[in-house]
């Protein structure tokens, strides 16, 4: 096979490049290494920005988003049992917030690429990435039915995940890697249970942070502060109600949980993780390859869109015009951005946690939130980074 790009992993990252270079009259494969039906209900993010869906509905590829998802503008911080929202669409322009579950996102973008004519190879085992420093390097791949196949092309896009076999072929002591770990662990739990609120919670309590976030009508994800060494094991389903209730009521007694069908229970350790520069040779790193962010400001998924827009119009240029600067510059124009939204993350997880080891900080934390309920000039900036600048 030849083609003009591989693109290894078909994540957000992964199929919102595929879409562009396609409609751009560039050829590409797609490798994933798990079957379409994986790929399309993996529940992870559910937040998008609105410059990621401006940019899906620039290329057509927003239409059931548009028509399904709902618009968030507000969000709402608890602290000591007391409330107070900060309407950050209204502080910023108007924009708001898409509440669109990733794998919806996934789904559309696969439908799109097979109906523009696109190549994707599902359930596809030992991608390995050879020649990367050549003018044409090569993929090669087991397929489905065990047979071996090799792709020569003129690019890589390594779309493959925070486990990314793609940045794993660059030789060792190449990359820069910037790694941060919080101390901090998030009880991540999916359940089936329609929102007990209108507005994303975040709330700081002192056993610890609990957030309530927005899926759909019937689904809802929330998270609870742990250690990062807890077991889910520890945490029935009864104990997580339990806890939730506790720690995001307010002190009126007003507020009441709606529960449901716990669907998923997971330990995520808040970490942040970034390679520089984001390009080897002829292989580019996009997405949660490049940079691991956390979830706390919802900037995952857009970040790996951003990636892909920024690559998709290096190439574009590339094959029009023979012009190399996109392609040069790709990794220092996506890594502002990443460093923006890592900023802003690390600044909003000291916002909402408490750690009992140091009180410090946990006035720190109060202190902050106290600053952003009173000061239109904080909330404003806080918008602008929350709704995506
Ligand atoms: P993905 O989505 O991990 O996709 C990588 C794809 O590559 C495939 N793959 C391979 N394919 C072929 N060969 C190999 N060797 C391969 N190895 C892996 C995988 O099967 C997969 O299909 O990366 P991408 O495209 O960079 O997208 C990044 C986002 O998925 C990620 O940043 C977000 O999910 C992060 N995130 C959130 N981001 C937001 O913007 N808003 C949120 O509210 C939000 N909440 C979350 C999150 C991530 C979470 N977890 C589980 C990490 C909540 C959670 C719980």
């Amino acid at each position: 096979v030849k083609s003009a790009v591989a693109v290894v992993g078909a994540g957000p990252a992964g199929l919102t490049l595929a879409n562009l270079t396609l409609q751009s009259g560039i050829p590409c494969v797609v490798l994933e290494r798990s079957s379409r039906r994986e790929v399309e209900t993996r529940p992870r993010a559910g937040v998008l920005e609105h410059r990621s869906v401006e940019l899906l509905e620039r290329h057509g590829l927003a239409d059931r988003l548009l028509a399904q998802a709902d618009r968030h503008g507000t969000c709402e911080f608890r602290v000591n049992g007391q409330a107070f929202q900060v309407d950050y669409a209204d502080l910023y322009g108007g924009r708001t917030h898409y509440v669109y579950p990733q794998q919806e996102v996934v789904t559309d973008l696969i439908a799109a690429f097979i109906e523009g004519g696109g190549d994707i190879r599902f359930s596809v085992d030992d991608v390995t990435l050879h020649d990367l420093t050549s003018e044409s390097p090569r993929v090669a791949w087991t397929s489905a039915d065990g047979v071996r196949d090799e792709i020569s092309c003129d690019f890589v896009a390594g779309c493959d995940g925070f486990h990314s076999v793609s940045r794993r072929s660059i030789p060792s002591g190449y990359l820069q890697e910037l790694v941060h770990h919080h101390g901090i662990g998030w009880l991540s739990i999916l359940a089936e249970a329609p929102p007990s609120t209108k507005a994303i919670i975040y709330s700081l309590h002192p056993d610890g942070f609990a957030g309530h976030m927005l899926r759909s009508s019937t689904v809802s994800r929330y998270y609870l502060q742990v250690d990062p060494s807890e077991s889910v094991d520890n945490w029935p389903d009864d104990r997580v109600w339990m806890e939730l209730q506790k720690r995001l009521s307010l002190a009126d007694g007003s507020w009441r949980l709606t529960t449901g069908k716990i669907t998923e229970k997971r330990i995520l350790d808040m970490r942040s993780h970034v390679v520089e520069p984001m390009s080897y040779g002829r292989l580019y790193l996009l997405g949660d390859a490049a940079h691991i962010i956390t979830p706390v400001g919802a900037k995952g998924m857009n970040l790996a869109m951003n990636d892909a827009a920024v690559l998709s119009s290096a190439l574009t240029e590339y094959y029009k015009a023979g012009d190399e600067t996109g392609l040069k510059t790709y990794s220092d124009d996506c890594l502002r951005r990443v460093w923006r939204a890592q900023e802003f993350s690390q600044w909003m997880v000291g916002m909402i946690h408490t750690s009992l080891d140091t009180p410090f900080q946990a006035r720190l934390a109060q202190a902050r939130l106290e600053h952003l309920a009173s000061s239109k000039a904080y909330a404003a900036s806080f918008a602008e980074n929350y709704v995506g600048p």
